[in-house]
């Protein structure tokens, strides 16, 4: 008969247990551990993981300590126009999406231009766990565990030419796949662009991966940026290419309603959308409204790069 005498493990170390393990189900699935399978490369996890409250145990400098918004609603409820315009479409829509072979072309002003296959491009970085809050120009925010790696490590590798002063990201574009593209909504791929010194900063990161599995494609598999202080249409899905640019980029949403959407959308409280305000936001899980922070609270990380803005020029 089992006699147990040890003290229960405490559940946040039961989750901390599976999240390593997931990480590494992660890599068997990209192939990126010796000897790994690379069966089951086109299942990105979709098993629902409740409401249940999560925190991390051991947090590290970027991450929040807030509780993490379920699987279920990360995955359900998505922005992604290539695959409609509802919350629910991409989901139903974005198993379209063929993810493996994957190309991943950096270029522009940098000495070392390279065309990468996804699991090389990967293989040189770390993964490493976020939590970080995403803040729709909606109104609404989600916490979510993200899996990924910093985008900094990636363009010092393209070793940049000192005329680059900002990157441009580029969605693929394959209007068969991707049936949004057909419409009149998005005008060619989807672009985004950030400040050369946005890009470098630690938050920034290029995520492959959620509660520790791949991406589902809904979410931008296989890679997508996450830029946490800015609002969620920065953070660019299914990434083909990086570009270094000595101008701004002219983003999908300047081109589509230029007064609405400037370049930086830096998440700022004071500064309404023309059709709506941004005092307020509602965590999805939650129904009371919480007030929305300055740069989405990571204002003491961020602030400095933009000090002697005008951020409502500069929106
Ligand atoms: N290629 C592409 N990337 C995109 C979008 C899109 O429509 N197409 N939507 C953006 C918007 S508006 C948001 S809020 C986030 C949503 O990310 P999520 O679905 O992973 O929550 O993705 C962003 N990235
Ligand atoms: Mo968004």
């Amino acid at each position: 008969m089992l006699i147990r005498t040890e003290t229960p493990i405490p559940s946040s170390e039961i989750t901390d247990e599976r999240l390593y393990w997931n990480r590494r189900e992660w890599l068997r699935q990209a192939g990126l551990l010796a000897g790994a399978a690379v069966a089951g490369l086109l299942t990105p996890g979709c098993r629902a993981e409740g409401k249940q409250v999560r925190r991390k145990s051991n947090p590290g400098p970027y991450d929040t300590d807030e509780p993490w918004t379920s699987y279920e609603d990360i995955t359900t409820y998505n922005n992604f126009y290539e695959f409609g315009t509802g919350k629910r479409d991409p989901a139903r829509n974005a198993h379209r999406l063929r993810t493996r072979p994957w190309t991943i072309r950096v270029e522009g002003l940098c000495h070392r231009p390279a065309t990468y296959e996804l699991e090389d491009f990967i293989k040189p970085y770390t993964l490493e766990e976020r939590v970080y809050r995403l803040r729709c120009v909606e109104g609404w925010s989600m916490v979510i565990p993200w899996l990924g790696f910093p985008l900094a490590e990636v363009l010092r590798r393209a070793e940049p030419m000192s005329s680059a002063k900002f990157v441009e990201f580029t969605t693929l574009y394959d209007p068969e796949q991707m049936p949004g593209q057909k419409a009149p909504i998005l005008d060619g791929p989807y672009v985004e662009g950030l400040r050369l010194d946005e890009a470098l900063h630690p938050l920034t990161i290029l995520a492959v991966g959620l509660y520790g599995k791949m991406l589902p494609n809904q979410n931008g598999a296989p890679i997508r940026l996450v830029v946490p202080w800015k609002y969620g249409f920065k953070s660019i899905k299914s990434i083909v290419r990086i570009r270094f640019v000595e101008k701004q980029p002219i983003t999908t949403w300047m081109k589509a309603a230029p007064h609405e959407y400037g370049f930086y959308s830096n998440v700022n409280p004071n500064v309404d959308h023309p059709r709506w305000s941004q005092k307020t936001e509602r965590r999805i899980g939650e129904f009371r409204k919480r007030k929305t922070l300055l740069f989405n609270g990571y204002a003491e990380q961020v602030a400095h790069l933009y000090e002697g803005m005008d951020l409502r020029k500069y929106f």
